[in-house]
């Protein structure tokens, strides 16, 4: 069963992007606020610490700062595999064998640096060796679960739509203000409460923006997802965090569904023998690998 309306489903087809509100159960979105604190300022702290009269450094350097999965908070890493945006990835990318490719957490202020504000760019440039392909099987989402309000003044992401830009040439990732000034004046914010999802492709054009509200932060997930066997699509390689105590403690209450999002051969894959269940059953002892062991046993046996 799809988790989206039509509507969106044409706008991400036609526009390149949709903001999904209510797809994530409010629970878990409150979850992963409640740990924001522990590893970002809350806006008042970081306001506090802008203050020239201080005369201190930044705790944090605005937008800079972006922890990645797997976090030491499994409120944020359940998001991040949850079974609905698992679901939402099936069903935009066209395909059942969606595999999660990147996830960081960034947080933004109003006494921010400058370059914040962005130029327009697509994402394609650094998360694909090629270029887009936009059908089953070859296309990409990237997604921002949004875990503060986002609204115009508190930095939604400017987005423009694909109708607009077709047109421009696939290696022209910036796009230069006084060149394409009619698409910077056709730029729309995708503001939505905390919990809303912002869906979008990597050939769309979008652009941060420093905050004008003052006093405030916007926290947010970014998570990308991409079909399985496109090697030439990612951005970065979950197996160098393999000896990370925040990966084994992900893995000690994980199911077989976000495993297999996150690159690990699924049940029935020919990867798995005698021997290699065994190894991975010393390498996690918490990990409950009957689904790999039953689809194995068959094979094992004949
Ligand atoms: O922070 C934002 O609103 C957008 C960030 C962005 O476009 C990017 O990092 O590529």
């Amino acid at each position: 069963m799809g988790v989206i309306e039509k509507e969106e489903r044409a706008r991400w087809e036609d526009d390149g992007w949709c903001l999904l509100q209510g797809l994530l159960p409010p629970d878990a979105i409150e979850a992963a606020q409640a740990v924001l604190p522990s590893l970002f300022p809350t806006a008042e702290e970081f306001a506090a610490d802008a203050d020239p009269a201080r005369n201190e450094p930044f705790r944090v350097d605005s937008h800079r700062v972006m922890p990645r999965f797997p976090f030491d908070d499994e409120a944020l890493n359940d998001l991040v595999v949850h079974d609905r945006i698992i679901d939402l990835a099936e069903q935009l990318l066209g395909i059942t064998d969606p595999r999660m490719y990147q996830a960081m957490l960034s947080a933004k202020y109003s006494e921010a640096a400058a370059s914040d504000e962005q130029l327009l760019h697509v994402d394609y440039a650094n998360h694909t060796l090629v270029v887009p392909r936009h059908e089953p099987g070859y296309q990409q989402l990237e997604m921002f679960v949004y875990l503060s309000d986002v609204t115009s003044e508190t930095a939604a992401t400017r987005v423009v739509s694909r109708q607009l830009t077709a047109g421009i040439p696939v290696e022209r990732t910036y796009l230069s203000p006084e060149e394409y000034a009619d698409l910077y004046a056709a730029e729309v914010p995708a503001s939505g409460p905390a919990g809303s999802v912002l869906a979008y492709r990597p050939d769309v054009y979008h652009r941060g923006v420093r905050m004008t509200a003052p006093g405030a932060a916007r926290f947010m997930l970014h998570v990308s997802y991409k079909p399985a066997a496109t090697d030439w699509l990612g951005s970065f390689g979950l197996p160098n965090a393999g000896e990370d105590l925040s990966w084994h403690r992900f893995v000690q209450r994980t199911n077989e569904r976000q495993l297999t999002v996150l690159g690990f051969p699924p049940p029935g894959h020919p990867y798995w023998t005698a021997e290699t269940l065994a190894g991975v059953a010393a390498r996690y002892p918490l990990l409950d690998l009957s689904p790999w062991r039953n689809a194995a046993s068959g094979a094992l046996t004949t």
